[in-house]
């Protein structure tokens, strides 16, 4: 039976230069793997778009421009290392990075690999930013350009001896997600994040930006009675400040590791998922205590 309490880790990522190319990208990631095996982890997870710089903050109108970005199939040839490496010491991996699919679609996208599989695959949700270039920013968010909506919901599947999900970066901002995935069942949520220290539309917020961070994941965690392993893109990127603040926090919502710089960092903590239990059977015990009959205006259409 495989063991329900494991090390996991966490690998922030220092700044990815605009031409830094993918393979020195991975094996930044195969650098960190390695590390987290030493430590004896079981699962590492890495940020969103972890194989490229955040290209969201500028705008391209040159189909062929914008296509460099994105992973038309994965594995491809230049994530095959960490694919190989991953299956060799027995190290499982989530990871985050711009798909294009084979009918042309652009998804930000997350997948969970275990023994060379991938067992877990997400969309991005909650897209943030804008669509059209707003040259008064300091610099573009254009997710919304860029992707689609992720058609995926929010999945729960095997992995790590448990049951995992998965969401990225401003997802994490939204009760919603971590609710859909708790009462999913997930034991373990993984995301990656890139997120200025300014936000241009509300820059008097610029200093709230771990507290916000923090704020979201400890909520997540402990509302649902699940772990969260959220790891940063960090440190100045192409003249963007990325917060780090990359964390593992327990189904308490109590921070157990928490990364001490902004550039390429292991962090680890002991999982055991059992621990869910200790939030679900009681405070959040789902079946005896919440109310869905009162909640519609959730689910209700947008106003
Ligand atoms: N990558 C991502 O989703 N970043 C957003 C930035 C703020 S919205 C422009 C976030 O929620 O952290």
């Amino acid at each position: 039976m495989t063991q329900r309490h494991f090390i996991t880790a966490c690998a922030q990522l220092g700044p990815i230069a605009r031409d830094e190319p993918r393979s020195s990208a991975v094996a930044r990631l195969c650098t960190m793997l390695r590390e987290a095996h030493e430590r004896g982890a079981r699962v590492v997870v890495f940020p969103e778009l972890a194989l490229t710089t955040f290209f969201p903050r500028w705008f391209m109108t040159d189909p062929e421009e914008i296509d460099r970005w994105f992973e038309t199939a994965m594995p491809n040839p230049e994530v095959q290392p960490l694919f190989d490496l991953s299956a060799r010491l027995g190290v499982a991996f989530h990871l985050g990075y711009a798909e294009k699919t084979p009918e042309g679609r652009y998804f930000n996208t997350a997948i969970f690999v275990e023994n060379g599989v991938i067992r877990g695959k997400y969309r991005k949700i909650h897209l943030p930013g804008h669509r059209e270039n707003e040259p008064w920013r300091a610099f573009q968010h254009l997710e919304k350009r860029y992707f689609e909506k992720g058609d995926l919901g929010f999945p729960v599947f095997d992995g790590a001896g448990g049951r995992l999900g998965m969401c990225i970066c401003n997802d994490r901002r939204w009760p919603e997600t971590w609710r859909m995935l708790g009462l999913g069942g997930a034991e373990m949520v993984m995301l990656g994040y890139n997120t200025p220290q300014h936000y241009p539309p509300a820059p008097e917020h610029d200093h709230l930006q771990h507290f916000h961070n923090a704020l979201s994941l400890q909520a997540g965690a402990y509302q649902n009675g699940l772990w969260v392993v959220a790891a940063a893109k960090a440190g100045r990127e192409e003249g963007c400040d990325l917060i780090g603040g990359s964390c593992i926090v327990a189904p308490t919502g109590e921070i157990v590791a928490q990364a001490a710089t902004v550039a390429d960092e292991v962090i680890t903590a002991r999982v055991d998922l059992d621990r869910c239990a200790e939030i679900r059977a009681n405070i959040f015990n789902f079946a005896a205590h919440r109310e869905p009959g009162d909640y519609g205006l959730i689910t209700a259409p947008k106003r």
